[in-house]
């Protein structure tokens, strides 16, 4: 099965992955003056969950699916799937546990395409162990570009077109969260932190 300890994060396109992932990793460092290529293929990240464990509460890492929980010591891998991937993501999350996908709050012209990427990494969502439920998180990304008053009548329009409750009350074996975030002011950056270190 795909990586135990791994997430996927997919988006379309530009939609601020490989910058949420680099600001994830690094928040010194300033998203702004970084420059993003489009990501061909994936990239893998090394997201070292142990040490922000440390600061708050003592986490451990369970193994979905035997029935037995297994703790293990090593880190958390972030997988990027490009953009231009989309076609084939599900070759990759098939089977997967974990799942963030970016939806950019700033660009409806693409909400059908993403409407339906979403639909179809649900269905292949799965655990082994039935008992357990997938973890996959809805980003908005790149509020900090909306007008601060427009901001949550933009995102009650993407769930409507995403059908997002639908969502959530069609996918039994899914637990389904959301966070708005912005990698520029780093708004809603804990809401990423603290779900990785939750579906863990
Ligand atoms: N204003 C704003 N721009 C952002 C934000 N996140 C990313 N961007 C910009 O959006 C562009 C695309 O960002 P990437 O992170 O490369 O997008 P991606 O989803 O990795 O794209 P692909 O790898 O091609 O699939 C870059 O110019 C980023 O600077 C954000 O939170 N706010
Ligand atoms: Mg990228």
């Amino acid at each position: 099965m795909e990586g135990r300890n791994s997430v996927f994060f997919l988006g379309a396109e530009n939609s601020g992955k490989s910058t949420l992932l680099r600001y994830l990793l690094d928040p010194k460092h300033d998203p702004k003056t970084l420059k993003t290529m489009p990501t061909v293929g994936v990239s893998h990240f090394n997201y070292p969950i142990e040490a922000e464990a440390q600061k708050g509460e003592k986490r451990r890492f369970f193994a979905c699916g035997s029935g037995k929980k297994t703790a293990t010591n090593a880190g958390i891998v972030l997988k990027e799937l490009g953009g231009t991937l989309a076609q084939n993501w599900t070759q990759y999350t098939v089977g997967s546990k974990r799942v963030v996908f970016l939806v950019d709050a700033s660009d409806l012209t693409r909400i059908a395409q993403v409407a339906f990427h979403v639909n179809d990494v649900l269905n292949a969502l799965q655990c082994e162990d039935e008992d357990e439920k997938a973890d996959f998180l809805i980003v908005y990304s790149k509020i900090d570009i909306l007008d601060p008053h427009q901001v949550s009548k933009q995102i009650s329009t993407i769930r409507n077109l995403l059908r997002v409750d639908d969502l959530i009350n069609g996918n039994a074996h899914v637990r389904i969260n959301e966070a708005a975030v912005s990698s520029f002011t780093a708004e809603g950056i804990n809401r990423i932190a603290n779900w990785l270190m939750r579906s863990f």
